[in-house]
């Protein structure tokens, strides 16, 4: 998922482009607002933090662009491309450390293994949006 902070500064045609040149298939695509409801849903492992609030309120902050990759290593690879969750860990040239500078606004999202993935996809694309 490209996050509200990316979608606001222009990022999402960088991303997608990064995503395609790695070879990955986009097999769904969409731009839309999370309401409350699913993104208290999708983040619900955090629901204890101190930052869940934040989180949320950041998450539906402004639209976001989802989209579902297919390719082999999917999962881990994009998490590669992503970098660390604190863009000042995240490895040189990958996207947090290219394009952020703080864990809370942090452009990006992926699912972090392949029930987590099954999961999202199913909270953010109906079957049928799925190509
Ligand atoms: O999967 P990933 O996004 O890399 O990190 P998570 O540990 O799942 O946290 C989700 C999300 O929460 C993170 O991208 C930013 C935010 N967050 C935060 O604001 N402060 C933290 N200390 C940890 C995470
Ligand atoms: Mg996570």
């Amino acid at each position: 998922m490209i996050k509200p902070d990316g979608v606001k500064r222009g990022l999402t045609a960088e991303i997608l482009a990064r995503i395609q040149r790695k070879g990955y298939r986009v097999v769904g695509l969409k731009q839309f607002v999370i309401s409350r409801e699913l993104a208290e849903n999708h983040y619900g492992e955090h629901k204890e933090r101190p930052f869940f609030g934040e989180l949320v309120d950041f998450i539906t902050s402004g639209p976001v662009v989802a989209i579902a990759l297919e390719g082999e290593n999917a999962i881990l690879g994009w998490r590669g491309m992503m970098g660390a969750t604190n863009p000042a860990n995240a490895a040189p040239g990958s996207i947090r450390a290219d394009y952020a500078t703080t864990t809370g606004e942090n452009v990006t999202h992926g699912s972090d293994s392949p029930e987590s993935a099954e999961r999202e996809l199913g909270l953010f694309f109906k079957p049928e949006e799925l190509l």
